[in-house]
């Protein structure tokens, strides 16, 4: 599922031939040896009873600037959309008795049967965003980001029908083990860590091939102006301008670090 786009790149008025790595994308036509590539951007569906949840956090910031710039398209479906009664009910009573509401199965069934029917969603997971699911990491954004498309399904209340975990969701995703009211701040921490890693969505500077986790250690300290603050002074080594040993330093700071706070990352 990894490309490469071989070409003649214009750089400070200087010609040089490369070769860019891209994923997700679907070869054309192959001519003489040479592949021609379309680049598609990743499809994010997010099935929901709350879909003005979504307005601010994909309408803000990084996530706005990824929708703008083709790396990802959102679509949020509201259940409501996929009921049959008058009322238009997500949820009903637990069979056996009990507090709170269970949530449907027909209307998240029909919602996803739906989006199913488009080409580009034949293979995408659905993730059921819950507390039983796996742990994320962010090697499990890694491999989401690699995906062409994504459907997340939120629930709420006391839960979903047992039939949407087994029968409809591919995958079931926990950000922690703790329970919020709805499954949709979950499925934003998922999509703002898979969006981030989009191949265009950060520039160089703030790439994200340099992040901490991806080199499985905690991150080292970081300091900006003033040098000193309230008599606290910024480490001598980061103003001497030594490039290797900052980098040296930097890299013994976050593995004391990963040392002392989480041992686990280095266990494994
Ligand atoms: C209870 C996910 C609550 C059951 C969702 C969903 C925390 C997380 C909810 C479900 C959530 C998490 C069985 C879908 C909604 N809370 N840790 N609340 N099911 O990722």
């Amino acid at each position: 599922m990894n490309y490469f786009i071989r070409g003649i790149l214009q750089s400070m008025g200087v010609l040089k031939f490369v070769k860019l790595k891209i994923g997700r994308c679907c070869p054309l036509e192959i001519l003489n040896g040479s592949t021609v590539v379309f680049l598609s951007l990743m499809q994010i569906h997010i099935v929901t009873a709350f879909p003005k949840f979504f307005e601010s956090p994909l309408g803000e910031s990084m996530m706005k600037r990824a929708g703008q710039s083709g790396a990802v398209k959102f679509f949020v479906h509201d259940l409501r959309d996929y009921t049959t009664d008058k009322h238009r009910s997500v949820d009903d009573y637990p069979y056996g008795g009990g507090p709170g509401m269970i949530m449907k199965p027909e209307p998240f069934f029909a919602c996803v049967d739906h989006l199913r029917r488009q080409d580009e969603l034949a293979g995408a997971p659905v993730i059921l965003m819950s507390p039983q699911g796996e742990k994320f990491s962010q090697r499990k954004a890694t491999a989401l980001a690699q995906e062409q498309a994504l459907i997340f399904l939120c629930g709420h209340y006391k839960g979903v029908d047992e039939r949407v975990h087994q029968h409809l969701a591919t995958e079931e995703i926990s950000i922690g083990d703790y329970v919020v009211t709805g499954g949709e701040l979950p499925a934003l921490v998922v999509i703002d860590a898979v969006v981030r890693l989009l191949p265009g969505v950060l520039g160089d500077l703030d790439s994200a091939s340099g992040d901490s986790f991806q080199a499985g250690l905690l991150d080292f300290p970081h300091y900006t102006r003033p040098e000193e603050f309230r008599g606290w002074r910024v480490p001598e080594i980061l103003l001497s301008g030594h490039h290797a040993k900052i980098a040296q330093w930097r890299r013994e700071q976050a593995e004391a670090r990963t040392r002392e706070r989480r041992q686990d990352l280095l266990e494994s």
